[in-house]
């Protein structure tokens, strides 16, 4: 049911930001246990992530066996696991380095069923997790999940405008770090810099023009909380692996005073 009732769109466009674990160890207990947390999604990421196809599909009915939306990021360039994630029970996805119109448009292709786009029928874990028959699940399949397209390289920015005008893309994710990167010309990597701030406000403008949706990245949670105010409608709050250090070294450190 957690699929439908309200969507993830619709839980995006509700005006509240919502707040993601972002997972990458390799083992699906983990996105499973964080969703157990105040999260209210969970991304798991098969671009910088250890976890490969398999665990991360295992992770999906963990994650919803919580009452939270899936997401993953996929690998650059892999749409067709874009469709298969889908197929699994994902309520988003995130495409990285998504640098030309070409990319946004293969991307929604993956994502949406005709006739917006080319995703081929097969939702195995989709329909149980939905609740829905078939015929109601290709009915309403577009409108329960969102594509978002990461822009964090200079080419993105400057099409941003016509990333978001593509049928089937739901909104951008930003990348601060690797827009840092590219801002800097390959001079530094400050995912907060005064470029990449003036860049995440300009994206935004342009992504409220569009009505679409806007997702970011935090690496801390003081970071997330900027990025609420700013108004970004998902954003995705430092990783697994980095909780876990955070933790061992408070608990150490504590434990040597
Ligand atoms: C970036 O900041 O470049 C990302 O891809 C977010 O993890
Ligand atoms: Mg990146």
């Amino acid at each position: 049911m957690m699929l439908t009732n309200p969507s993830f769109p619709d839980r995006l466009k509700g005006g509240s930001p919502v707040l993601a674990a972002w997972c990458g160890l390799p083992d699906p207990a983990i996105p499973g246990l964080l969703a157990r947390e105040a999260f209210d999604a969970v991304v798991i990421d098969l671009q910088h992530g250890a976890i490969d196809f398999a665990p991360a599909m295992r992770a999906v009915p963990l994650i919803a066996a919580a009452g939270k939306p899936a997401m993953v990021r996929i690998p650059v360039g892999d749409f067709a696991s874009a469709s298969r994630f889908l197929d699994a029970g994902v309520s988003g996805v995130i495409a990285p380095m998504i640098n030309t119109l070409e990319d946004a448009r293969r991307f929604a292709g993956a994502m949406k069923f005709p006739p917006v786009g080319e995703r081929s029928w097969g939702p195995h874990g989709a329909l149980a997790l939905s609740g829905l028959q078939p015929a109601d699940y290709f009915a309403s399949a577009n409108g329960l999940s969102v594509a978002f397209a990461m822009v964090e390289t200079r080419e993105a920015l400057a099409i941003i405008d016509d990333i978001l005008a593509v049928p089937g893309i739901d909104g951008v994710f930003i990348g601060p770090s690797d827009l840092s990167i590219a801002l800097s010309k390959g001079r530094s990597m400050n995912p907060t810099s005064p470029e990449v701030e003036g860049a995440l406000d300009h994206a935004l403008a342009r992504v409220r023009a569009a009505g679409k949706l806007a997702g970011v990245y935090a690496g801390t949670g003081e970071r997330a909380a900027e990025l609420v105010r700013k108004g970004f409608d998902l954003i995705s709050i430092s990783s697994d692996t980095a909780l876990l250090r955070a933790g061992a070294q408070v608990a150490l450190k504590a434990a040597r005073a």
